[in-house]
């Protein structure tokens, strides 16, 4: 497909646009009305005399308890995650093994990356044919409303796609600790798959694999929100599915700014201390989420997303189907999958559901 070797139209910098000072924000970037965000984090719950406005987050889950001797205490955390899966698409996970000193240092030295001159970035500037590099849009339709934000992607596996050349050689320490972050955060997901599995009634090594084994994918987007002056009229990440297995997001310790959708309100996610979020996806529920930006800070979340090797064909585990539960999808690999959704960019449910099977 021609249209994904080049961007449809000249590349502008969010950062750049918001570091220029300007007071109100190109219509490019202004969404329609109903697609702005509202900023209400409350759902109403039931107590016992009135209804009161209450704040709501997604489930934290301990995995300490998974290891734990006590066989009553795994099985719970096990049915915790299972329930979070099924009620959310979304759970956030503590006592994960990952060292909080290697997030913290991760997640700084991407931010310092972003604060580089412009031109030790544009060295990287990508093309939508990977999208590997720093960018600032999703999606190649010409005239598009864009998202205030700009990234960077890159392939940590399989090793056959990693370029350690094309990850960025500034800061010194920027190679090394995506080198290590990777390792960890890929041994995590690993955990989680068979977490999965289990859960879905499946043979512990089920999701892993299906998903290629040693030979699954795993990609990094780190995003970056500048500051925005009008952040009540743009977002900084549309809604949007995650397409592969699962994905482990390392928040902005600071600010928040991720939305996640639950009974069709948009829940504006807290995130707990040296915490990972996990979003699931798959059979398990895969939900829309969204990022809102702010006029006073800038924000920098780590998306690592673990997915199926590229050309193996994805389809539900024979197990999981019956004539009353049969497959949603026709098979197709996730390159097939992941060329078909680039060519649009994030647009909430609608991609996944054109490919649904006739009924
Ligand atoms: O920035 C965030 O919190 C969410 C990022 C995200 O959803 C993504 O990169 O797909």
């Amino acid at each position: 497909m021609n249209c994904l070797l080049r961007w449809p139209e000249p590349v502008v910098r969010v950062q750049s646009l918001s570091e220029s000072g300007i007071s109100a924000i190109p219509a490019r970037y202004i969404k329609p009305p109903s697609d702005r965000p509202s900023r209400n984090n409350t759902a109403a719950t039931p107590t016992t005399k009135n209804f009161e406005a209450t704040p709501i987050n997604i489930p934290i889950i301990n995995l300490q308890n998974l290891f734990s001797d006590d066989q009553s205490l795994c099985e719970e955390t096990l049915g915790l995650i299972s329930q979070a899966c099924r009620e959310w698409g979304f759970f956030q996970v503590v006592n994960h093994g990952v060292s909080h000193e290697l997030m913290r240092r991760v997640r700084e030295v991407w931010r310092e990356f972003f604060h580089l001159p412009i031109e030790a970035k544009q060295e990287y500037a990508n093309s939508p044919s990977t999208y590997e590099g720093y960018g600032s849009r999703l999606g190649v339709e010409k005239g598009a409303i864009l998202d205030w934000s700009d990234y960077f992607f890159l392939h940590y596996m399989p090793q056959s796609l990693r370029n350690e050349n094309k990850w960025p050689a500034l800061p010194p320490s920027c190679r090394k600790l995506i080198g290590e972050y990777g390792e960890e955060v890929v041994k995590l997901c690993g955990r989680l798959m068979k977490v999965l599995s289990i859960n879905l009634g499946l043979g512990e090594e089920y999701l892993q694999n299906a998903f290629g084994g040693d030979n699954i994918g795993a990609c990094l987007r780190v995003n970056f929100y500048p500051k925005c002056p009008q952040p009540d009229l743009t977002l900084g990440l549309s809604p949007h599915s995650d397409p592969g297995g699962l994905t482990l997001l390392l928040p902005d310790e600071n600010v928040s700014g991720l939305q996640v959708r639950k009974s069709n309100e948009w829940v504006t996610v807290d995130p707990a201390p040296n915490a990972f979020i996990v979003v699931s996806n798959a059979i398990y529920k895969s939900v829309d989420h969204r990022v809102i930006v702010n006029a006073a800070k800038d924000r920098v979340s780590l998306a690592l997303f673990y997915n199926p090797k590229s050309d193996l064909l994805i389809e539900p585990a024979k197990e999981l189907v019956t004539e009353d539960r049969p497959a949603l999808y026709p098979p197709m690999t996730f390159d097939e999958y992941r060329l078909y959704i680039r060519t649009k960019g994030p647009c909430g449910k609608a991609q996944v559901e054109s490919l649904k099977s006739p009924r």
